[in-house]
């Protein structure tokens, strides 16, 4: 082995000091008295990474060495949503302090402009997208080899701008000055056909098979971010891929003298790569979201198919190396494409291909949402996939022919089940692709794995109920308490020691007999506070807004949707603006009510309701009397980096999604984490948190999922609530009537209409308990000890919510793999 000189791997001051002024020169060829401030942090950024790099090489040694029996995971992602590198290592490989003093060595005091300067790469959209890059953190925690495989966007997520109270799209532009955590695997890459038609022939032992002769190929590159754990020997690897032209030049075209459509050529291969999706967007014709998924899924598996060939391990032992997770079902097309690459490319007997994909895939749902599930008009799929079309063809003709023969004579169930949906123009059903190709099935909260179970996949479930698994989301505490939280971290460890952040579940809990501790209690509100001087700064450069931050800080951060019901947060502001305007406001709990997250571009809803907050804080926020106990606030752009300063500064978190529609969330999870107290109705996480945190430290109201069913099922009519809720129609009416629209009252007129006409996210069914339970939080936040008390048991009993427990069910349940411990490699 060759050994690293300590410049490249030490972790103490001296050796980080000298790498940083090696690489400002040998890498940047700078003179420290002209480097700029990204300079600085694009050489800390690659001083950080060659610490990790031998790390990296060692795990990658275990995926790809013939010796070792390791399984590993592959964690199929076309979002990851890592939020930025250099606090994050920082934290895991431990050298914070260390970094700060060899800095300060070098004449930089400024750590934290540095971890500003980073550009998050925002490669997903939010939910799922960031549980990948928990799962990774903790994959790589646990010492368990993992490689998380998704898509090198060139534009991640739009940035968001308010213009007039209106969301903007601005494009994102993370690459625009490098990204030093990446590099770039020239030798790694795949060719991946697309189009064309396929062909029978006769291989040379005279078996009949199929071709596919493509209209077109295009070449995958990875590209590999190292992902360290805390404070273990791992470090796993994020390949992405980036789509480019199989060939630069089309010589043939070249040659004729069309250079132009020669290169035309070269970027229509680049496109692949070129832009994330927003979510919630009608899927129906995007041919180039197909094009991405199959692009990324087939240079994955082809990938994990060298790296078992690399082993000396025969192809049939392909599950007993490999658990591949379809994070939803994006990366679906796999269950069809490792089909593929098994019977065709490889010559493999159907049957033995079949077994091999089934116990290789497990497959995730995150969302119950019938508009969100994914279904591919029939030509359009043909017209990509020609030969998947056939494979799935035959995987559904077998598939139902099983079904048949067990429950003959039911052709409803038969209809129910088929891949293929033949009503109204036939659809590819992803989900059902998903379901039937994997050995194991998962939703991310117990109630949402219910509900999987009863309604969406319900048909699934009665004909295979062994593949049915629950894993309730986690999230990581690295970067959710450790990095975003230091000095809650920091107090924490000095109470109950440093295992925590590497053992949530059982350590956390310690604090608990702390809670009634009156010096901790003070200790624990002198850090709240702090946290939220720092957010009301932030919000006061990004909007101009000042809050005040004695006040109760009331949160709601997540992206814009109906079924998150922000409106219904905005029709008790007004409700509140409404009696404030009337009786004397002395005896109300200041509250400062803050509001972020994105708006998919083509959902005009959610992009109404983000001007309707931003017109409601404007009159509050200007009214003289209201705004000295009430402020609100929309706070543009929120991403990762954002929330590392919201989720510490929070007294409250608003998780008051439409029981049943919630799939988990995750920001409950961080916000409790760090000691907000939820307010909440019965969905997703929520019901296991309030179970963890104690029904007692949880502010609840609403209607149950099934209470929202039966009463849809019962003809709802929301109109009757509106004509006898005298508050609800003051606030509805001031809305309509133009008073936070300039007096255009058609501005808000089609919301207010879906309200009191459809009313599909029951806002006014629970608008009265809502009301009224935010009255409980007033007068609970008033007794600043009990608050206290409750902010810290919810702290110390949500343990289970850790990412690292998620993963161990996983490994556990579903995956079967156990961590490479270090005296094993
Ligand atoms: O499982 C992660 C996350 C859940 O916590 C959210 O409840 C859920 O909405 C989200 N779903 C998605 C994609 N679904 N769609 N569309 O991000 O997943």
């Amino acid at each position: 082995p060759i050994a690293l000189t300590n410049v490249r791997t030490g972790l103490g001051a001296d050796a980080i000091a000298t790498a940083l002024i090696e690489n400002l020169y040998c890498l940047l060829g700078k003179l420290p008295q002209h480097a700029t401030r990204n300079d600085w942090y694009m050489c800390l950024a690659y001083t950080v990474r060659d610490r990790m790099m031998e790390r990296y090489v060692a795990t990658l040694a275990s995926i790809t060495e013939t010796n070792t029996a390791a399984k590993a995971v592959a964690y199929l992602s076309a979002e990851f949503l890592t939020g930025p590198h250099l606090g994050n290592s920082l934290v895991n490989l431990g050298i914070w302090q260390a970094v700060e003093e060899a800095l300060s060595r070098v004449g930089q005091d400024d750590l934290s402009s540095l971890l500003d300067q980073e550009e998050e790469p925002g490669l997903g959209n939010g939910g799922l997208g960031r549980l990948a890059a928990c799962y990774m953190d903790s994959l790589a925690t646990l010492n368990v080899p993992a490689i998380g495989y998704g898509i090198r966007y060139e534009f991640g997520i739009f940035d968001q701008a308010i213009r007039d109270g209106w969301q903007v799209e601005l494009t994102d532009k993370w690459l625009r000055f490098g990204n030093p955590w990446e590099i770039v695997r020239s030798e790694i890459t795949f060719d991946v056909k697309l189009g064309g038609r396929t062909e029978p022939y006769y291989d040379e032992a005279g078996r009949y098979r199929m071709r596919w002769l493509s209209e077109k190929v295009v070449k995958g590159v990875a590209y590999d971010t190292p992902v360290p754990g805390y404070r273990v020997p791992t470090t796993n690897l994020l390949r992405l891929w980036k789509a480019e032209a199989a060939e630069s030049f089309d010589f043939e075209a070249f040659n004729v003298g069309d250079y132009y459509r020669a290169v035309d050529e070269k970027i229509a291969s680049e496109t692949i790569s070129k832009v994330l999706y927003p979510n919630d967007e009608p899927e129906a014709g995007k041919q180039l979201r197909l094009a991405q998924q199959y692009f990324f899924v087939s240079c994955s598996l082809q990938d994990m198919i060298r790296l078992l060939i690399m082993r000396g391990k025969p192809l049939d032992e392909f599950h007993s190396y490999w658990a591949a997770q379809l994070n939803d079902t994006h990366p679906s097309i796999a269950v069809a494409e490792l089909m593929r690459l098994l019977v065709d490319e490889h010559a493999m007997e159907w049957d033995q291909a079949w077994a091999i994909t089934q116990q290789t895939c497990g497959y995730t749902n995150h969302t119950l949402l019938a508009e969100a599930l994914e279904r591919w008009p029939l030509p359009l799929f043909a017209r990509l996939l020609p030969r998947h079309l056939e494979i799935i063809y035959e995987i559904n003709r077998r598939f139902l022919n099983d079904i048949r023969l067990r429950y003959p004579g039911d052709d409803q169930l038969l209809q129910r089940l088929s891949l293929i949906d033949e009503a109204g123009g036939k659809h590819m059903r992803m989900a059902h692709l998903a379901s039937v190709g994997s050995h194991a099935i998962n939703g991310v909260a117990a109630l949402h794995t219910e509900l999987l179970k009863q309604t969406l996949l319900s048909d699934f479930h009665r004909v295979a109920p062994e593949k049915f698994f629950n894993v309730t989301n986690g999230v990581t505490p690295r970067r959710w308490i450790a990095l975003s939280n230091p000095n809650l971290s920091a107090l924490i460890t000095r109470k109950i020691g440093d295992r925590w952040l590497a053992d949530l579940e059982h350590e956390l809990e310690h604090l608990e007999p702390l809670a009634i501790d009156g010096d901790f209690q003070k200790e624990w509100q002198a850090i709240k506070a702090d946290n939220k001087r720092v957010l009301a700064g932030l919000i006061k450069e990004r909007t101009g807004i000042i809050i005040e931050p004695h006040s109760l800080f009331d949160i709601q951060v997540k992206r814009l949707h109906e079924y998150k019901r922000q409106h219904l947060n905005v029709l008790y502001l007004v409700t509140l603006f409404n009696k404030l305007r009337r009786v004397s406001s002395a005896a109300e709990i200041p509250r400062t009510v803050i509001f972020g997250g994105k708006a998919a571009p083509g959902y005009r809803m959610a992009k109404l309701i983000i001007k309707l907050i931003n017109s409601v804080a404007a009159a509050i926020n200007q009214d003289p009397v209201v705004s000295q106990v009430l402020k609100v606030v929309f706070l543009p752009d929120f991403n990762v980096k954002t929330s590392h300063h919201v989720y510490p500064a929070a007294d409250l978190s608003e998780q008051i999604s439409t029981a049943g529609k919630e799939a988990s969330g995750t920001g409950n999870m961080k916000f409790a984490m760090n000691g907000a107290l939820t307010i909440g109705t019965l969905d997703g996480a929520n019901v296991e948190i309030r179970d963890a945190v104690g029904h007692e430290n949880f502010f609840l109201f609403g209607l149950t999922a099934a209470e929202v069913e039966r009463l849809k099922a019962e003809a709802y009519t929301p109109r009757s609530i509106y004509d006898s809720n005298a508050e609800l129609r003051e606030a509805i009416d001031l809305i309509s009537s133009g008073f936070f629209s300039n007096g255009d009252r058609g501005l808000f007129q089609s919301l207010v209409e879906s309200l009191i006409t459809r009313d599909d996210y029951m806002l006014l069914a629970d608008y009265q308990a809502y009301v009224e339970c935010q009255q409980r939080v007033s007068q609970a936040y008033s007794d600043q000890n009990a608050w206290t008390r409750m902010s810290i048991l919810n702290c110390a009993r949500v343990g289970r919510f850790s990412s690292d427990r998620s993963i161990r069910e996983y490994c556990r349940d579903i995956w079967n793999v156990r961590p490479i411990v270090p005296d094993e490699r």
